[in-house]
């Protein structure tokens, strides 16, 4: 019936609903509504108007700002350890550059420190003020510099949520599971092998570049559970884009086994010299990963290679693939300190192999 609203506290509550969902909105303005229209409906107690008037100009200052820091710490609490993981670190430094993270949580936490000693201020001065004239311009002065705190650090909050997007869209590793990274040149079979050693559903297509960020499969090899990430392919430049950085990131930093898979058909686009230099090249920077590598789509060609042999496609060498990644990380050397050694134990034992000492 067109009946306005507008002064009504539905009314505010309606607009800043709207807010909320406007595109492109900055952060501050939908966490400001929601600030104010808690503060617009307090109902104070007390003896006389003035008491009243004046518990009102608290109740609004001390409410607007506990609604604030609250959204602060939502928009920060992604970020707390141990929700955030070393690796999950690493990615974020990488795609945003290192330290931004950081840096931006560092503003957010200074931004809540002055708040909070904006709202002490608050509460002091309308102790001292006497009128309801003084209390309302109080109020206005500190919703003002509440505002203004909130707006500067409107950058920093539109990076922890495309942070936090991100970070949504990519696997969370688990850190004490152990972990076979697949990896290697783009349109080689990556995707088509981690969808066979594991639960993930990778899209896999004929054309280099259809994997463009990390994803994971969880495979139970029989004795313990094991973590399966397929990787965007490397094609081994010095300068690499956004997708082979995360590929390197996986490789380098989360890999207790990385199982390089080299096609040696021409299909994939990539002649098989460029391939092993990329091999080559990352088992020399990381003398301490063991790497497994096999030769894919030997439906279509194999070559005399000692390798192991294997075809997505119809199957072959895959059992024997499985076996060879227990026995790889058997041999392994008991995990870093943080990982349950309990789960090693048995991990090691029902392998039926002890870690190596080396
Ligand atoms: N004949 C045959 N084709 C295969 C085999 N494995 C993968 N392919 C095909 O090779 C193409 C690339 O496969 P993907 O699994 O998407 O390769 P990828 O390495 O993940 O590719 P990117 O994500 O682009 O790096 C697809 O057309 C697959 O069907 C195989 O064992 N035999
Ligand atoms: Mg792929």
């Amino acid at each position: 019936m067109g009946r306005d609203t507008s002064a009504t506290g539905k009314g505010r509550e309606d607009r800043g609903a709207a807010r909320e969902h406007r595109p492109g909105a900055p952060p501050s303005s939908a966490i400001l509504d929601a600030a104010f229209r808690k503060a617009y409906r307090s109902t104070p107690h007390g003896d006389t108007h003035l008491d009243r008037s004046r518990r009102r100009a608290k109740l609004k200052v001390i409410r607007s700002s506990a609604v604030v820091l609250r959204h602060l710490g939502i928009e920060r609490r992604p970020f707390r350890t141990p929700e955030l993981t070393e690796f999950q670190s690493l990615l974020i430094d990488r795609a945003f550059g290192a330290g931004a993270l950081d840096r931006a949580l560092r503003r957010v936490g200074r931004a809540e420190e002055r708040i909070r000693g904006l709202t002490r201020d608050g509460g002091r001065g309308l102790q001292r003020a006497s009128t309801t004239d003084e209390f309302a311009a109080d109020v206005r002065a500190f919703y003002g510099r509440l505002a203004s705190f909130l707006r500067e650090i409107d950058p920093d909050l539109l990076l922890l949520r495309r942070i936090h997007a991100f970070l949504k869209a990519r696997p969370r590793l688990d850190p004490a599971v152990p972990t076979v990274v697949v990896a290697g040149f783009p349109n080689v079979g990556k995707s088509s092998l981690v969808a066979r050693l594991s639960s993930a559903t990778p899209k896999i297509a004929d054309y280099p570049f259809t994997t463009l960020a990390l994803a994971v499969g969880h495979a139970d090899l029989g004795f313990d559970r094991l973590q399966v990430v397929d990787t965007p392919g490397v094609l081994g430049r010095r300068q690499v884009n956004d997708a082979e950085s995360e590929a390197e990131a996986a490789v380098t930093r989360a890999a207790s086994v990385v199982l390089f898979v080299i096609d040696p058909t021409a299909t994939c686009g990539y002649p098989i010299a460029d391939q092993e230099r990329l091999l080559e090249r990352w088992r020399s920077e990381m003398p301490t990963v063991p790497f497994l590598v096999v030769e894919t789509k030997a439906d279509l060609e194999t070559t005399p290679s000692d390798r192991l042999h294997v075809s997505a496609l119809t199957g072959t060498g895959l059992e024997e693939l499985t076996e060879t990644i227990q026995r790889t990380l058997a041999a392994r050397k008991p995990p870093p300190a943080e990982a349950p050694v309990a789960d090693w134990g048995e991990w090691e034992t029902a392998a039926g192999s002890k870690g190596s000492s080396d």
